[in-house]
């Protein structure tokens, strides 16, 4: 057993294209790990009723730190997250490389809040991350695959990568894209083809085709797993090194 002031959190990435659902999946496994952790660990009673009404009043009260928490690139809230924003809204238009830079700026610019948030024993899901930096930019016309893939040199390796595989002819049938640049089928297939080849040791693919609840209970699975090992591993900072 590992000394609880030393365990770290594990740092979890979902990935894929979008309407593949991982902020569905992402949300739902914070909500599962918060709600585990308030289960009481051993009950004298056994019924299942009893049970329920032991969890309902610990999750109302509750004093543990966090036990995971939702994190979202591209962080739209800090000033490089508003420069994107904009341009995602198309309501300004920037140098292809320009914005690229500023996709990868803006999670170097959250690193430090996450190591401090893992180091506190948070367990971090977080909505996409360098993966679809290089998947994005790569997908444009003339921007090479490594000049993407470097400036997030030497981010904080994830834990564990969910990548949330879905054709885009069954993505845009899940209600349509919405308004944003890339929100498109043609771009969309570009995207997921260069998704494909940045696969690593740290992927976990999934197909994306199942219900809500089939990805949901592979996806804890993998993850419970994934939480406990890090537990006694220190976090690297060794992305595509
Ligand atoms: P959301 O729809 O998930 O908010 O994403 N993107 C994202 C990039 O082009 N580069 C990046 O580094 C990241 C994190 C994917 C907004 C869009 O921004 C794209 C979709
Ligand atoms: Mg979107």
């Amino acid at each position: 057993p590992t000394d609880t002031s030393t365990r770290r959190g594990a740092f979890i990435v979902f990935e894929g294209c979008d309407r593949a659902g991982k902020s569905t999946q992402a949300a739902k496994l914070v909500e599962y790990l918060q709600n585990r952790h308030k289960q009481p660990l051993k009950n004298d009673e056994t019924s299942i009723a009893s049970n329920l009404k032991v969890s309902e009043t610990m999750t109302n009260n509750s004093n543990d730190s966090e036990v995971a928490r939702l994190w979202k690139f591209p962080d739209r809230t800090t000033l490089i997250g508003k420069m994107i924003d904009a341009y995602l809204k198309k309501t300004k238009d920037l140098d292809d490389h320009v914005v690229h830079l500023l996709f990868s700026a803006n999670r170097w610019e959250c690193m430090n809040v996450i190591k401090n948030i893992l180091m506190s024993g948070t367990t971090l899901v977080v909505d996409r991350y360098a993966y679809s930096g290089a998947a994005f930019s790569a997908a444009k016309k003339d921007l090479d695959i490594n000049w993407c893939k470097s400036p997030d040199i030497g981010l904080l390796t994830p834990d564990i990568v969910f990548f949330m595989d879905l054709e885009p002819e069954e993505a845009v049938k899940r209600g349509g894209y919405g308004k944003e640049r890339y929100e498109n089928l043609e771009f969309q297939k570009k995207v997921r083809k260069v998704f494909l080849d940045l696969k690593d040791s740290s992927w976990k693919i999934l197909d994306a085709r199942q219900t809500i609840p089939e990805l949901h209970q592979q996806i804890i699975e993998t993850a419970e797993e994934v939480i406990k090992k890090c537990e006694s591993i220190p976090f690297s900072e060794n992305l595509w090194k």
